[in-house]
């Protein structure tokens, strides 16, 4: 038994390796398909939202400039609403970090996010409109 398993784990560990580039090849090409655009626009109760970050990919460690430019349903500026992000890195517990942001002009608002590792992080945006709070997510990839 002995000796014939050892003449065959050449081809075991070929068979292993190459499962190994086959799964890291997909892993990567999936990563680079889903890679989420710079700009997001999305629709929610009231209005609508163009996201925009700035530079993309995001900097790791770095001040990154996320802009909102919201309108309600007429097209109008959506102003007077506080705004807030928070960054939570997909699939790992190295922290979330929130921050606000401000209206620079009417509907329109920035922040500076810091993800903290190059990798996929979801980023969920809140907006408090009144006595009303909406949520809008979505993606961003973080390079070094
Ligand atoms: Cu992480």
């Amino acid at each position: 038994m002995m000796p014939l398993n050892k003449s065959y784990a050449p081809i075991y560990k070929l068979i292993a390796v190459t499962a190994l580039l086959i799964v890291f090849a997909l892993t990567w090409i999936q990563s680079s398909e889903e890679a989420p655009p710079p700009i997001t626009e999305h629709s929610f109760e009231i209005g609508h939202a163009i996201w925009t970050i700035r530079p993309y990919p995001a900097k790791v460690l770095k001040n990154n400039t996320f802009t909102l430019e919201l309108t309600d349903s007429a097209g109008t500026p959506l102003q007077g609403a506080s705004l807030a992000i928070k960054l939570d890195m997909i699939g790992m517990v190295c922290g979330d970090v929130v921050f606000k942001m401000k209206e620079a002009s009417p509907g329109h608002y920035t922040g500076e996010g810091i993800p903290l590792m190059a990798g996929m992080w979801k980023a969920t945006l809140t907006i408090e409109n009144g006595d009303k709070t909406y949520a809008l997510e979505r993606h961003l990839q973080a390079v070094r």
